[in-house]
């Protein structure tokens, strides 16, 4: 008889299916704690830890199936990567709004971030899919909206109001995210250059961008997440303090 529960086995030694395992579990564990902690905080920190997350939930349902499918057929499709993507990452700017919204932040920053977003994802799924065979150039004008994010945290207006706020806690917590913007977020484009035809095909194997995919993915998802987490309890005991 079929087994009703099981659709197919993880088997000794997928180690890329291990990582869709313990990536699924590791966002569906972190959603937990982001939205039960919403209770520890004060008022305004509430939506940052909300979107920290819906941020780990939306990528947790993901898994779930990117899991299934590995598992079923090895292989991980582009699609879903883009899609948890295209959601999660515009909700990483909302991030930066929402932390940098009491000292200024106006919403044509939050726009501006988004735009960035949408078309360095949008353009990046046409080179990898689409447009195969240009994937270099759709790459580079992806990598204008990749440089537009970089650029609005390292130096742009986002910088400016952290810089201006007198807020050490603030600017200790918007350093780190703007870390993870730099170092965390370039393994998207290393992935991307791998592909068959990239910039950097057959440098790697398919499976360990997987890897490197689902352990940079908790990385900046989670890790993300706890830094916005430890300024809302910083700032909720900072003002209960003074
Ligand atoms: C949780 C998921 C995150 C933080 C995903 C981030 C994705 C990127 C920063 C992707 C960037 C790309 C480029 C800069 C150029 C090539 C195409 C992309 C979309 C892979």
């Amino acid at each position: 008889m079929e087994n009703l529960f099981l659709t197919a086995t993880l088997e000794a030694g997928d180690y890329v299916g291990f990582t869709f395992f313990i990536g699924s579990m590791a966002m569906l564990a972190a959603t937990v704690f982001f939205f039960l902690e919403m209770k520890s905080v004060s008022g305004k920190w509430r939506t940052s830890l909300l979107v920290s997350g819906l941020i780990t939930f939306i990528a947790a349902v993901h898994y779930y199936y990117m899991r299934d499918f590995w598992v079923e057929n090895k292989t991980s499709p582009t699609e879903f990567r883009y899609i948890d993507w295209i959601l999660t990452v515009p909700l990483m700017c909302v991030e930066f709004y929402l932390i940098l919204k009491a000292f200024g932040a106006k919403k044509g920053l939050l726009w501006k971030m988004i735009f960035y977003s949408v078309w360095m994802l949008v353009t990046g799924y046409l080179g990898e899919t689409v447009f195969r065979e240009s994937s270099a150039t759709w790459g580079a004008i992806s990598t204008i909206g990749y440089l537009g994010i970089f650029y609005e945290v390292w130096f742009g207006s986002a910088k400016q109001l952290s810089n201006n706020s007198n807020n050490p806690t603030l600017q200790k917590a918007f350093s780190a995210l703007a870390w993870f913007i730099f170092a965390g977020w370039a393994i998207y484009p290393i992935g991307y250059m791998t592909i068959p035809g990239g910039l950097l095909s057959g440098a790697l194997p398919a499976e360990s961008m997987d890897i490197i995919y689902n352990i940079g993915d908790a990385i900046n998802k989670i890790g993300f997440g706890l830094v916005i987490y430890s300024l809302a309890i910083n700032s909720t005991n900072e003002t209960s303090a003074a």
